[in-house]
């Protein structure tokens, strides 16, 4: 239902939104970003969080994790993110902004994050695996991050109703709205056309394509948005100038490039935000 309150993500108002962002005299003015993602097996998608992050200006990225292999593939890719262990209740307590959930496929890795949803009292994006976690809304700035697989399994898990995939791509904006009823969360339903939804507003992504549609591509954009909400910007701004962004990063790109491409290419498209590059 397109009612009066959708709109499309206009892309001069998010180059407005970028001019206007704090340049950060030293890197503690740019935000810290702490990941709580990898696992053995997936330590990548913390990297590529990690690397978007970096790229979107955030002044300082640790990856909090407590798995030898995972903090060994992290150094070795991306020498410019920390690592530290998990911690109790409160991971990477220097950092300002959490990203939860790229790459934590292993049930033991998401021990305690049902109560780090609803009481850190940091803004964070929830994305991938920890989405399963979320078991009432949260009062906590948060912006949650599904395709629509996970959009089926959270709105199949929270409203007792059967959705799957299919069902989330024939109603976007019902399955966005009701997302964001039952997390109390601004929503990023991602897909071609990715929608963001807050309260009753909702909006429409005009920028990416199938250049997206590679491993890890999501895990960039949950960084991407750590680091602009890191950067000052509520859960609204950060959401919406995220997900353009992310696909006009990948609008620069070739079909075949890979997620670090786009974590790269991210930062290009913030420095020079007017310039699109229609396919
Ligand atoms: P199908 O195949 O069409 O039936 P999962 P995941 C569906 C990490 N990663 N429209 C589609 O279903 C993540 O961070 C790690 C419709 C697809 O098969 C997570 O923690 C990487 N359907 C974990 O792995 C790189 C759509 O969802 C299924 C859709 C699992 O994440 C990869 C997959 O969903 C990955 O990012 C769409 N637009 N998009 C690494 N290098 O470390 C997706 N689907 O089962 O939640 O698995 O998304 O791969
Ligand atoms: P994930 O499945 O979590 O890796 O996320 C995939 C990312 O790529 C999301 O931001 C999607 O919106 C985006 N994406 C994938 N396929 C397309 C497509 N055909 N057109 C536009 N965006 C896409
Ligand atoms: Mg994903």
């Amino acid at each position: 239902d397109m009612s009066d309150e959708t709109c499309l993500i206009d892309p001069a108002e998010v180059a407005r939104v970028i001019s206007r962002l704090r340049p950060g005299g030293h890197k503690g003015e740019r935000g810290h970003v702490g990941i709580v993602g990898g696992s053995a097996g997936t330590p990548g998608a913390a990297v590529l969080a990690g690397a978007a992050a970096l790229r979107a200006g955030a002044g300082l990225v640790t990856i909090a994790t407590d798995d030898r292999e995972v903090q060994a593939q992290l150094l070795a890719h991306r020498p410019e993110l920390m690592v530290q262990p998990r911690g109790g209740a409160e991971p990477v307590p220097a950092a300002k902004v959490l990203v939860v959930g790229p790459g934590l496929v292993r049930a033991e890795d998401r021990a305690g994050l049902a109560a780090l949803w609803l009481e850190d009292p940091r803004a964070a994006v929830w994305d991938a695996s920890a989405l399963a976690e979320i078991a009432a809304p949260s009062h906590r700035p948060r912006v949650i991050t599904p395709h629509p697989a996970e959009a089926a399994r959270l709105l199949s898990a929270r409203t007792g109703e059967a959705w799957t995939a299919a069902r989330v791509q024939t109603d976007r904006p019902l399955a966005a709205r009701s997302l964001a009823t039952v997390t109390g969360a601004t929503v990023v339903l991602k897909g071609e056309g990715t929608l963001v939804a807050e309260g009753s507003r909702l909006a429409v992504c005009v920028s990416g394509g199938p250049a997206l549609a590679t491993a890890g591509s999501g895990d960039c954009l949950a960084g991407v948005i750590a680091a602009l909400l890191g950067r000052g910007l509520a859960p609204w701004a950060a959401a919406t100038v995220g997900v353009h962004v992310h696909g006009a990063a990948g609008d620069r790109l070739p079909v075949g490039a890979v997620a670090l491409d786009i974590a790269d290419a991210v930062a290009a498209v913030l420095a020079a935000p007017e310039e699109t590059h229609p396919r």
